[in-house]
């Protein structure tokens, strides 16, 4: 049975534990205008239980949504050229399912798992457009046969300062990019995220998600256009059908449930670089030598323990990324 609602740190006022630093910063965007906080949110988050009202109120079921195995298995085969010394236990998929962040649901972590379970996620088409020759609507078949599957650990570090190991499926990115075939004035590309105003219900926000790379970052081998988790497809919490992971970055460069890809010629813009461009610029590789406004950087909660680690600068994979950005 998954730990939910048990842990002390999710009630605690305490400014000093970086879960403190989650809800700050949705204090910190409240100040900014962004989140019209009603008393009523206020008021959960006060009592800091709103995701079991959230549970029950919604009638969701945590021994059956959180629960790997309802989703389909995958084949892939394992690739280790990425694992990190020394190793960190993955973190459970009971954790990796009910700690979230998908704001286009809600703004508590603790509840995407319930309220994004009605999410549609088949059938599934990915837009492509722009400075490519790929153009139009593809299905989620065409593009899954692009490269085998793999499956690969990669640690996941939240700006707000939780971290993650899972073991995705996916590919590398670089394939699906090349497929698109980009023209040589091509720079960047964007992603957007799909929107369902039927089940995505966060009004805080201008949605759909947006985010981006630079081409050389999006042909990097290390990042990840991932399907799956922990053996399965992906849930829909954790981004179905199709997200990026990117592990030498914070976690808001890989987005969920790609909806269409954009190749361009110049940098475009990103979702919490509109909010703020300080906080959330558009490399966003992990730093822990510069802290956020409101928390340092300098370690992480691993999900599901109360063990903090030091954070590693590109979260431990600089061997592989840091001559990126060298220039
Ligand atoms: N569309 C979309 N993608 C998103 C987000 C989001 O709010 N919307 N949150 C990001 C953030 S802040 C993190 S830490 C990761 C969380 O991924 P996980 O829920 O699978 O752990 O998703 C990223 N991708
Ligand atoms: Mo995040």
């Amino acid at each position: 049975m998954p730990k939910l609602f048990s842990e002390p740190w999710y009630r605690s006022n305490s400014r000093v534990t970086p879960e403190s630093s989650f809800r700050t910063r949705r204090e910190f965007l409240r100040d900014l205008g962004v989140l019209g906080i009603t008393g009523l949110v206020a008021a959960q988050w006060g009592c800091g239980h709103s995701e079991k009202l959230i549970a029950v109120e919604e009638g969701c079921n945590e021994s059956d949504l959180l629960d790997i195995t309802r989703f389909d298995a995958l084949n892939a085969t394992q690739n280790q050229t990425y694992a990190l010394a020394p190793a960190r236990a993955l973190t459970s998929s009971s954790d990796a399912l009910s700690h979230n962040n998908f704001y286009e649901f809600s703004e508590d972590p603790k509840s995407i798992w319930c309220l994004s379970r009605n999410f549609q996620t088949k059938p599934w088409s990915v837009n492509i457009s722009g400075a490519c020759e790929k153009q139009g609507d593809f299905n989620l078949e065409s593009i899954l046969t692009l490269s085998p599957p793999e499956e690969r650990v990669y640690r996941h570090r939240c700006v707000e300062a939780w971290a993650m190991t899972v073991p995705w499926i996916g590919y590398s990115l670089r394939h699906f990019i090349d497929w698109c075939a980009p023209t040589n004035d091509a720079t960047h590309v964007r992603f957007v995220s799909a929107f369902d105003a039927s089940t995505m219900k966060n009004v805080n926000f201008i949605w759909p998600y947006y985010e981006g790379l630079r081409l050389d970052e999006a042909r990097h081998d290390l990042a990840l256009l991932a399907t799956g988790m922990y053996g399965r497809e992906l849930s829909p919490q954790n981004g179905a059908p199709l997200r990026l992971v990117l592990p030498w970055k914070y976690g808001y460069k890989s987005i969920k449930s790609i909806a269409s890809v954009e190749f361009l010629k110049a940098e475009p813009s990103t979702f919490w670089r509109d909010i703020d461009q300080n906080e959330y610029p558009f490399l966003s590789n992990v730093d822990p030598t510069r802290p956020h406004t409101f928390w340092s950087q300098e370690t992480e909660r691993l999900l599901g323990t109360t063990d903090r680690v030091p954070t590693l600068p590109y979260n431990g994979y600089g061997e592989w990324v840091a001559y990126l950005y060298s220039g």
